[in-house]
């Protein structure tokens, strides 16, 4: 078991814990109330993995989460009461109120947020890595995610490229024994998640993820062989979430004697017993923190409270789109025009023209196949024809109604 830290280090990591404990009751709190929008997953439990890693990570270091990071954010510096203004949906958000509880997203603090794609933020983490490289940074990347996204195609991509570019990147799995309802046995082949990453030249070790300064003994060690080695470390920290996966979870995967089991590992509980046991903090500071943040996430929700709704004519601020194309935008071999079928709701006729050429294909396999390369509106539908064609469909569209 690691040596306890002086006072004051004890007192801080005591501290974010309980407010981070203290937040994600209030937000499920205040979810149920409807004041917060959206999807709602709590770490409640799973603080000791949070604090414990963000509290060896430098200021310039990245750190880059789920959808499952209200204190992830809130263990690198962001302020509780923008993280909550961001769940209510208001301008004071982190995401301007336009994310919610998955999209949390702190530039300042080096908080790359927030993902909702299991696994879609471990290619991302690289990218940071690879980012830092070129641009000579010191910056180190620690990515968490679940041992649900370790099975994840990209996880392997990223391993290998984080390994043979030796990208300063740190990974993580918060394993909490389950995705949503399915337990590591019965999602993953290999149940020993730190050696996932074994075959890409990456090595693991597996952590006590309810011990706050386990993790930061082992987190310090895969920062430190990253920022000075360039060398990627997979850890795995054992967790468990006491609430269910999201706010609308019945949990009839799980006995009720498992979760009562975890609790008594409870990482603020059994750290503060410690810390009290050890000398190092006397009841008087432990109730202290306590009711600090009591006061912090009240506040928290005052201001959310507060905090306006964005104005509506600014709705479609900051979002990306290609203005001149509709439907989505596809780019494939042929010529970066968008192509047909991809217009159809707006063109219903060119919509049908391609039904019913694929319906004649059909019919007779051997006949002459439309071929998009040759008839595609990209080679012969000048801006002007395109035009016309939509007006067509506009006027045919009034006929209907
Ligand atoms: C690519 C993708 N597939 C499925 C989902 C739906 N989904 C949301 S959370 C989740 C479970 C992920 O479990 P894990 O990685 O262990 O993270 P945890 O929720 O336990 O923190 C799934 C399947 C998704 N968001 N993205
Ligand atoms: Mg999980």
């Amino acid at each position: 078991m690691a040596d306890l830290p002086d006072a004051s280090t004890c007192y801080e990591l005591l501290a974010r814990m309980a407010l981070i404990r203290r937040f994600e009751e209030e937000a499920g709190r205040q979810y149920q109330r409807a004041k917060a929008g959206g999807f709602l997953h709590l770490a409640i439990g799973e603080e000791a993995t949070i604090v414990g890693t963000a509290s060896v990570m430098h200021e310039e270091d990245y750190l880059i989460g789920t959808y499952r990071t209200h204190g992830h954010a809130i263990a690198r510096g962001t302020e509780p009461k923008h993280v909550m203004a961001e769940l209510f949906g208001r301008v004071d958000g982190t995401s301007g109120g336009r994310g919610g509880s998955m999209h949390i997203f702190d530039r300042e603090h080096r908080f790359m947020g927030g993902y909702g794609i299991v696994g879609g933020n471990l290619p991302i983490a690289a990218g940071l890595a690879l980012a830092s490289e070129y641009k000579g940074e010191d910056a180190v990347t620690v990515c968490m995610f679940g041992d649900g996204a370790s099975n994840a195609g990209n996880f392997g991509e990223t391993m290998n490229l984080a390994a043979l570019w030796s990208l300063p990147v740190l990974f993580l799995v918060e394993n909490n024994l389950y995705g949503m309802g399915t337990s590591v046995e019965r999602h993953s082949a290999q149940t020993d998640l730190s050696k996932k990453a074994e075959g890409y030249g990456i090595p693991g070790q597996r952590i006590d993820g309810m011990d706050v300064l386990a993790v930061r003994e082992s987190v310090a060690e895969g920062i430190r062989l990253a920022r000075e080695e360039r060398k990627p470390t997979l850890l795995e920290a054992f967790t468990y979430r006491y609430r269910g996966h999201s706010a609308a979870d019945p949990e009839v995967y799980r006995e009720r004697e498992e979760v009562e089991e975890w609790r008594e590992k409870d990482p603020i509980e059994s750290f503060a017993r410690r810390c009290i046991e050890g000398d190092v903090l006397g009841e008087r500071e432990v109730q202290e923190v306590r009711d600090k943040a009591e006061e912090t996430v009240l506040a928290a929700v005052e201001f959310a409270e507060a905090s306006p709704e964005p104005a509506l004519d600014t709705l479609y601020e900051g979002l990306y789109a290609v203005t001149d194309t509709e439907g989505w935008y596809a780019v494939d071999e042929r010529s970066p025009e968008p192509h047909r079928g991809e217009r159809e709701e707006s063109m219903p006729a060119a919509a049908r023209e391609l039904a019913e050429a694929g319906a004649a294909y059909a019919g007779r396999p051997d006949g002459p196949r439309p071929n998009p390369a040759e008839s595609g509106d990209a080679q012969e539908g000048t801006e002007p024809e395109v035009a016309a064609e939509r007006e067509d469909d506009a006027a045919e569209r009034e006929e209907v109604d």
